[in-house]
């Protein structure tokens, strides 16, 4: 089964946001596997971010994602990669739609809420960052059979 990695950022948990957010996933019908509230290094920002390195507002993402806790997630689900994303929105919130995490509750880019991973080698490279395996725990739902 398909996993994402998805994190409520600094301004998602300051605006007690982390259980709209989880309620969102939960109802899809998306199914939990991983969860920690922490507070991201320096280090694994700038891994994280590894992609945005060259671009000019690389120092204020490190800045803004340590600046102070997060919240991070692993979701399972056929598809979660890709519908988490849609679920997400798009990047600049000026652009995402209303009934979208960032559509609903973010104005500009450089506070859009919440992460999601973009592609499959992004969630594998992401959970494994954030994430030990002890700490993802994988079980069956009943409900499951009434979705997939
Ligand atoms: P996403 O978070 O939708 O995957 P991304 O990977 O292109 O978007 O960028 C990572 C984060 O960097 C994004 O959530 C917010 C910030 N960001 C992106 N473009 C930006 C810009 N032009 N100015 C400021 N921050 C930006
Ligand atoms: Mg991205």
């Amino acid at each position: 089964m398909e996993r994402t990695f998805l994190m409520v950022k600094p301004d998602g948990v300051q605006r007690n946001l982390i259980g709209d957010i989880v309620s969102r996933f939960e109802n899809k019908g998306f199914q939990l596997v991983g969860a920690k509230l922490m507070q991201v290094t320096e280090e694994l920002a700038q891994q994280h971010y590894g992609e945005h390195k060259e671009r000019p507002f690389f120092g204020e993402l490190v800045d803004f994602i340590t600046s102070g806790p997060v919240f991070a997630m692993v979701w399972e689900g056929e598809n979660v990669i890709s519908t988490a994303r849609l679920l997400v929105g798009a990047t600049n919130p000026t652009e995402s739609a209303p009934g979208t995490i960032r559509g609903d509750y973010a104005v500009t880019v450089g506070k859009n809420i919440i992460h999601g991973s973009d592609s499959p080698e992004s969630a594998v490279r992401e959970i494994g960052l954030f994430f030990n395996e002890e700490e993802l725990v994988s079980y069956d739902k009943t409900m499951s059979t009434w979705i997939i």
